[in-house]
């Protein structure tokens, strides 16, 4: 692209307009360094401006890997051979309450579509959440796949503020080959639902699994549209035993640009930096393209899974907060406090009402 293309797609977005879908394609197709620099750049401008220096710490309890589902791209798959665990009531309060002790804003409490809580009313998962909610006092989302929207409306009014499920693309098509057997309006009606009922919603997508750069556009006009509150794109990562095959290294430029493309567009939403895809490793280069949160911050020794690595850096104690505020610290960025966190959620609420 030439230089006055990129700089005038850049100068629209940071004076606040949104982007046309072949601008959003031209910006993902960049790859010299000079505009990606460019790109970077604008997409920290945006983000300080809205959110100045602070980062959003978000702890990760990935406590039952039992599924009913087949996504063709999940380690945690019903048919991947693999060794299951359920966390009880009290192992998910006292890693909760470590995890704030450790530092993080918010609880992200997520299972597979366990069928023993498909089968139980969710029971033991509202059990779970409303005591880690009491006990820490901390924000929760949680991460349950599809459930019915009376289940939502309950774990609305139970005080939860987030509920975190992604479609992974906007192209129907795609959809069916990831998330087999599954149906897109009902995923996708689960968390309008979930916002219609007062939560704040996360949506997200994957790169390195088929898509076109007009698809990656589609879903980032789309995750503007529905005004998600918390807005993801992560790498696939391919694992052994699993049928799709992808590649971290080749696919990750492409998740930095759709990070900043995300900034660009939606600008007051929250955008992660995983840290399930690269480790610890892969910090620096998500929050210089725009993000203002970090996840999947696991506790070590504690038997728990990442999704996408389902071990990386997590025994070691490098997914804790303690690495985390050093890196932060390199970059003249700092780790909110609840109170900056609890702010932009109620700033996010009255959006709504
Ligand atoms: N079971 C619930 C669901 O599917 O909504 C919640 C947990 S699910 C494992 C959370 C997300 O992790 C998926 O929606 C997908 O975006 C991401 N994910 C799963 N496996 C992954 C992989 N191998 N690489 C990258 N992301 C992955
Ligand atoms: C993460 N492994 O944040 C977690 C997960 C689910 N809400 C989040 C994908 O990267
Ligand atoms: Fe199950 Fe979620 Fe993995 Fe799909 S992504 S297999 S629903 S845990």
């Amino acid at each position: 692209m030439n230089n006055y293309k990129i700089d005038d797609i850049l100068k629209k977005a940071l004076s606040g307009n949104t982007l046309k879908k072949d601008e959003i394609v031209d910006i993902l197709s960049l790859d010299n360094e000079n505009d990606l620099n460019k790109l970077y750049n604008a997409a920290r401008e945006i983000r300080n401006r809205n959110f100045m220096n602070k980062i959003f710490l978000y702890g990760f309890v990935y406590f039952s890997n039992y599924c009913r589902n087949n996504c063709n791209f999940c380690y945690s798959r019903k048919s991947n051979n693999i060794e299951r665990y359920r966390k009880n009531t009290d192992e998910i309060i006292d890693i909760s309450l470590r995890l704030k002790d450790s530092g993080v804003n918010l609880i992200d409490l997520t299972m597979g579509e366990d069928p023993f809580y498909h089968n139980s009313d969710f029971k033991d998962v509202f059990n779970a959440s409303f005591e880690a909610k009491k006990q820490t006092n901390l924000p929760m989302m949680i991460s349950p796949g599809v459930v019915d929207h009376d289940l939502i409306d309950r774990f609305s009014s139970s005080g939860i503020e987030w509920y975190a499920l992604y479609q992974e693309t906007h192209n129907r098509n795609l959809f069916e080959l990831l998330r087999k057997d599954q149906d897109y309006d009902i995923r996708m009606n689960a968390k309008l639902h979930a916002k219609s009922s007062g939560m704040l919603i996360e949506e997200g997508i994957l790169v390195g699994v088929g898509e076109t750069l007009e698809d990656i556009a589609d879903s980032i006009l789309e995750m503007k549209k529905m005004e998600a509150d918390q807005v993801r794109v992560m790498t696939y990562v391919s694992h052994e035993g699993i049928p799709l095959k992808g590649d971290v290294e080749l696919n990750k430029e492409l998740e930095f640009k759709t990070i900043a493309v995300m900034r660009l567009l939606c600008q007051n939403s929250l955008i992660p930096a995983s840290l399930d895809i690269e480790g610890i490793d892969g910090l620096k280069p998500r929050l210089d393209a725009g993000a203002n949160v970090i996840t999947s911050i696991i506790l070590p020794s504690e038997g728990l899974q990442g999704v996408a690595q389902s071990c990386k850096d997590i025994d070691d104690g490098n997914r804790s907060v303690e690495t985390v505020n050093k890196i932060l610290n390199e970059m003249n960025l700092k780790a909110a406090t609840s109170s900056e966190y609890s702010s932009y959620i109620s700033s996010r609420k009255a959006l709504y009402v």
